[in-house]
């Protein structure tokens, strides 16, 4: 972290699963920061903790809290971005939002890197930063789309219960010790915290991400749905989407059918792209049992793809298997990351 050179930098939700890895990744990406403001609730304000060896004292985030700030980091909930990233707009700040609050806005930039950087001169402060599990997939997608065209997607994910939060992350442990010591559980954070049943993680395996919508889908599965045509542009695309939860702490999977515009593509033409795509590692070797898993992926940035095979009777249609850290690369990295970018863009007054 320069202290000569560098922006002022605020992450609100500092204390989160996605904002302690916002701090981690700033720091190794060695992202240019002369003053860091990490904003909280009033529940862990005043609270110190240590950044590159040095002490910073969490505060409560309050519209002041951005005076001076330059860049700022959101992910403390949709509440707290609709409140507050208009506060730091209004004092010169640029946002990067991990919320769904302002997603499907038409004038704010949705951006994966990979996919459509070009967005990020569209923006108006503040930038929002896609669904964990639409960006590894549309990361994956991108090339494909590129040199094939895109017709139809359908995804089935399997996803870890940090997404959900620190609490999620608990309640897994908590509950896996606790059934293997035969003693009963009660759950109380997933499948969502502020839902009227909740049921146990462990052991399980939870077909419901998020709330339900009146058309029978989950939040989670429209937000991939809605969000990968808006990143691809591609409004007709046909995408649909099944979102599982599973007792994995860190790294979603997701199980992608999708269907190519062009005739005769073989799998081999696909994991040809793939290998030398932007953010994406391939690992597919089905002879040597090489496959990405969540426990390999944990700690890196990138979007591991394999299982890569077409379909047997589409001739336009394949299947692969995406993996990705979704703290990181669907989170933490992708803002930093878009952070980093509108520095190289000169967009960051
Ligand atoms: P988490 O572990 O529960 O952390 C929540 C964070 O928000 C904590 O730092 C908390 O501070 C802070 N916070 C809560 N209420 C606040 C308030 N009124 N004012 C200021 N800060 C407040 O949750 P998480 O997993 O890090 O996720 C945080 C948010 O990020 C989610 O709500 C979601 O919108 C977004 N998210 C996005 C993705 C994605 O797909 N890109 C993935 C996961 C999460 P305290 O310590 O004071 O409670
Ligand atoms: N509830 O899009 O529960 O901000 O895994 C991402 C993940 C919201 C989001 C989850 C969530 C988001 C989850």
């Amino acid at each position: 972290m320069s202290q000569q050179k560098g922006f002022h930098v605020a992450v609100v939700g500092a204390t989160g699963a996605v904002g302690q890895q916002m701090i981690q990744t700033l720091v190794k990406e060695n992202f240019p920061i002369s003053k860091l403001t990490l904003l909280s609730s009033a529940r862990s304000a005043g609270k110190v903790v240590e950044v590159n060896g040095q002490e910073i004292t969490i505060q409560e985030a309050k519209p002041e809290s951005f005076e001076g700030v330059q860049i700022a980091l959101f992910s403390a909930g949709g509440n707290v971005s609709k409140e507050l990233a208009p506060e730091a707009v209004k004092r010169g700040a640029i946002v990067v939002d991990n919320t769904s609050a302002f997603r499907m806005d038409a004038d704010k930039p949705l951006v994966v890197p990979e996919v459509n950087e070009a967005d990020l001169h569209q923006h108006n402060g503040i930038i929002a930063n896609p669904n964990c599990s639409t960006i590894q997939m549309v990361v994956a997608l991108e090339p494909i789309r590129q040199q094939f065209g895109l017709k139809k997607i359908i995804v089935s994910t399997y996803q870890a219960v940090s997404g959900a939060g620190a609490s999620a992350v608990e309640e897994l442990m908590q509950q896996t010790k606790s059934i293997i010591a035969g003693e009963t559980v009660e759950p109380k954070i997933l499948p969502v915290s502020s839902d009227k049943n909740h049921y146990q993680i462990a052991f399980n395996a939870i077909p419901q991400i998020d709330k339900f919508q009146d058309n029978g889908y989950t939040f989670e599965e429209m937000k991939m749905i809605n969000e990968t045509k808006k990143i691809m542009h591609l409004p007709e695309l046909q995408v649909s989407a099944t979102c599982v939860r599973l007792p994995v702490a860190v790294g979603h999977s997701e199980s992608v059918y999708f269907e190519v515009e062009k005739e005769g593509v073989s799998a081999q033409e696909i994991k040809a792209l793939l290998k030398d795509a932007p953010g994406v590692i391939l690992q597919d070797d089905p002879e040597n049992q090489v496959y990405p898993m969540p426990a390999n992926c944990v700690g890196k940035n990138d979007v591991f793809v394999g299982r890569i095979r077409k379909d047997i009777d589409e001739d336009r249609g394949f299947h692969m298997w995406v993996v990705s850290d979704n703290l990181l690369k669907g989170a933490a990295w992708n803002s930093v990351q878009i952070a980093e970018r509108l520095v190289e863009l000169g967009l960051v007054k």
